[in-house]
């Protein structure tokens, strides 16, 4: 396959995917968040705190709390802190809350620690209820954020008016997150929120003109072989698509590599 000599990094790729207006395509999926400042340079062994409220009709019969942080996170579901998760799947954490959420106004916080690097937060709280049809709380732009803590912030009474909007770093496949061969978005998007970034890549069009071939593919010291999905190009812009599929089929292949390995 002569053309992967041409591969972008995946920083490219997602920055052109970015301007293209692909990640905003997506905004009902949980997204990576960090408080607005370069974390690499701004937050280096640094915490974060990070707070959303929002209203329940009812008491919850269940609910998941899943989240994936870098580094690492202590979190807390109205002033309760959150103990050991239950399950973890590669980076991602399973807490379970039903028990500390409540019919009227519910506080989810973060404390993050960003050692070195990059930093972000990535959850999705998907709550059951009795009666009420399911639903689920995300990371995105909504989310407040903070350099400090004040009494009381993991708290439905805290005015967190003085804090920030947390900044909206890309969707749960967003690099360089998504380049760790243990990060698996698996519990923290729906089937429909896949299909739907999977239509804002190609186009639906697009898609179902979609070849399906084996294609081996070399990022970084990683490699990845399988059979990957590769968009026709002969309509326009073929060379943008070449790159987005290159993208794809590389998470398309970690995840069938994951699925073997689990
Ligand atoms: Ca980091």
């Amino acid at each position: 396959m002569t053309r992967l000599k041409n591969a972008m990094p995946i920083s490219a790729l997602t920055l052109l995917m970015t301007l293209a207006g692909v990640s905003a395509a997506n905004e009902s999926g949980p997204r990576w968040i960090w408080y607005p400042e370069n974390a690499v340079s701004e937050a280096r062994d640094a915490d974060r705190f990070f707070r959303v409220q929002f209203d329940l009709a009812e008491n919850p019969e269940r609910a998941d709390l899943w989240v994936v942080v870098d580094d690492a996170g202590e979190f807390w579901v109205n002033e309760e802190p959150l103990d050991d998760p239950d399950e973890r799947r590669g980076g991602c954490m399973r807490f379970p809350v039903a028990r500390l959420l409540r019919a009227g106004t519910n506080v989810l916080a973060a404390k993050v620690h960003n050692a070195t690097n990059v930093a972000g937060l990535v959850a999705r709280l998907t709550i059951a209820f009795p009666a009420e049809p399911e639903r689920s709380v995300v990371t995105n732009g909504d989310w407040k954020a903070s350099r400090e803590a004040a009494a009381g912030w993991t708290g439905g009474g805290f005015d967190d008016s003085a804090w920030v909007q947390a900044r909206d770093l890309g969707d749960a496949w967003a690099a360089p997150w998504s380049n760790y061969a243990a990060y698996d978005t698996a519990p923290l998007v729906t089937d429909a929120e896949r299909a739907a970034r999977t239509a804002a890549l190609y186009g639906r069009r697009h898609l179902e003109d979609a070849v399906f071939e084996h294609v081996s593919l070399r990022l970084g010291s990683h490699r990845f072989s399988g059979r990957g999905v590769r968009p026709r190009t002969d309509a326009g812009n073929g060379r943008q698509r070449h790159h987005k599929a290159h993208s794809e089929s590389s998470r398309c292949l970690r995840t069938e590599t994951h699925g073997n390995l689990r």
